[in-house]
């Protein structure tokens, strides 16, 4: 009996992330992936991709089958509190689209939507077996935000913004003086309530590095305390690799982090820039981790070009990059539109709006297949990867039983049968095609 509860207990006490290895994450831009709600759409410009385009909660929750349909089991939101004014640039007039200039935390930006419909979203999403990740920002507030009149004590601006990465005022942007008790009373209890009453299941971290490592020790304590063992922090620490996770990682103040180098080393693979022997060097070596920490792998964000955009629209290449992003250690993070196509190049055209018209659906179709795999093959989640071959324009790797096989040239190669019984993705095995990727099954 003892030995039962025993055995219950360490079942209980088992880290959040643990779970998180597995899921298949999938990033949406609120404003820019389904608009639900054509009543809420103020200030809309379609034209002008630093606007708002109308996307909001009730559009993505109207979506979710889409989503799950796809065989993603967790999704990341941009940040849907209210936001601050607009400011004026080079390119015209910027709306605070994207969410990361917060007005005020209390509140939810009619734009994207009201709690109920974030609440409505969640119950959606976990009908579908999909958790939900909100991105939070405790660093700033959005230019001219109301606590620069109301709190201006609350805040670092002008002279006041420093020169290291804590109290510098990270684009311009009033820098929250998380070092003060009262200030971190109000954006933790803002923040925890909101996940409190909406039941999400974890936070997006945004600008890791520059609050100073005893508020995410504070804030590791409060979101336990309030939302559990299980709730999932995931921090954005631009260059993200396993050196950067190490401190936060050994502090425990992060259950993961992005993994920017991922994205470098496939860029740099798949245009010939970095040698396949190079590339397994440090494929193989890019997952090392404290305890049930997890670096999450991904091809593009929010702020950079869309990987096929550096690829110049070489979709051959972009099922290259999947078959490596499903094939990595740690839980793959998919932009949206990525598995269609979205090809935005630079910022600001890097955001574009979901072509709910299909984008390309053949390539849509071949990432499903690599999803799908990813979840039914156990040995493409779990165990360490070795190199098989790595030289000649061929890479070949291992991870357990399952084989991927990349011809990195503009001819046909002929990859050695002896690798795997069973084809999973890719065609002929005798006959691999220029920047082809096939997977192989030794069962
Ligand atoms: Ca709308």
């Amino acid at each position: 009996m003892l030995r039962r509860l025993l055995c219950l207990l360490l079942v209980l006490a088992t880290p959040a992330s643990a779970d998180w290895r597995d899921e298949i994450i999938y990033f949406v831009m609120v404003d820019r992936f389904a608009d639900g709600d054509p009543s809420n759409n103020e200030g809309v410009d379609l034209d002008n991709p630093l606007a708002f385009h109308g996307g909001d909660l009730k559009g993505l929750t109207e979506r979710l089958d889409y989503i799950a349909d796809l065989g993603a089991t967790a999704i990341w939101l941009t940040p849907v509190n209210q936001q601050g004014p607009s400011i004026e640039v080079a390119e015209g007039t910027f709306q605070p689209h994207h969410g990361y200039w917060a007005d005020d935390f209390n509140a939810i930006d009619p734009r994207y939507g009201t709690e109920d419909d974030l609440r409505a979203l969640v119950v959606a999403a976990h009908e579908r077996g999909i958790k939900v990740l909100l991105d939070v920002v405790y660093n700033h507030v959005g230019y001219d935000a109301s606590w620069t009149v109301t709190h201006p004590n609350w805040l670092r601006q002008g002279a006041e913004c420093g020169g290291d990465a804590i109290t510098m005022c990270l684009s311009g942007l009033p820098d929250l003086k998380t070092e003060r008790f009262d200030v971190r009373s109000a954006i933790l209890d803002a923040h925890i309530g909101l996940a409190e009453r909406t039941g999400i299941d974890g936070f997006r971290l945004d600008t890791y590095k520059h609050i100073e490592p005893d508020f995410w020790a504070a804030h590791r304590v409060f979101t336990r305390l309030r939302l559990g063992e299980d709730f999932f922090l995931l921090g954005e620490i631009w260059d993200g690799d396993k050196y950067l996770a190490k401190a936060p990682f050994e502090a425990d103040t992060l259950d993961g982090i992005f993994d920017f180098t991922f994205r470098d080393h496939v860029q740099k693979l798949l245009t010939g820039i970095e040698d396949p022997e190079r590339f397994a060097r440090y494929f193989t070596n890019r997952y090392e981790v404290e305890g049930d920490h997890v670096l999450a792998p991904f091809l593009s964000n929010h702020d950079m070009p869309m990987l096929l955009a550096m690829m110049r629209g070489d979709t051959a290449k972009l099922r290259q990059a999947f078959a490596l992003l499903m094939f990595a250690e740690g839980p793959p993070v998919i932009s949206w539109g990525e598995e269609q196509g979205r090809r935005g190049k630079a910022w600001p055209l890097n955001r574009e709006d979901m072509d709910w018209t299909g984008g390309d659906v053949a390539l849509a179709e071949d990432v499903k297949v690599l999803i799908a795999l990813r979840r039914s093959e156990a040995d493409m989640r779990g165990g360490a990867v070795e190199t098989i071959y790595a030289a000649n324009d061929l890479l070949i790797l291992r991870r357990g039983a399952i084989t991927l096989a990349l011809n990195l040239s503009d001819t046909p190669v002929p990859v050695v049968q002896g690798l795997g019984k069973r084809v999973l993705y890719g065609g002929d095995p005798m006959k691999l095609a220029p920047s082809g990727a096939i997977l192989f099954a030794h069962d």
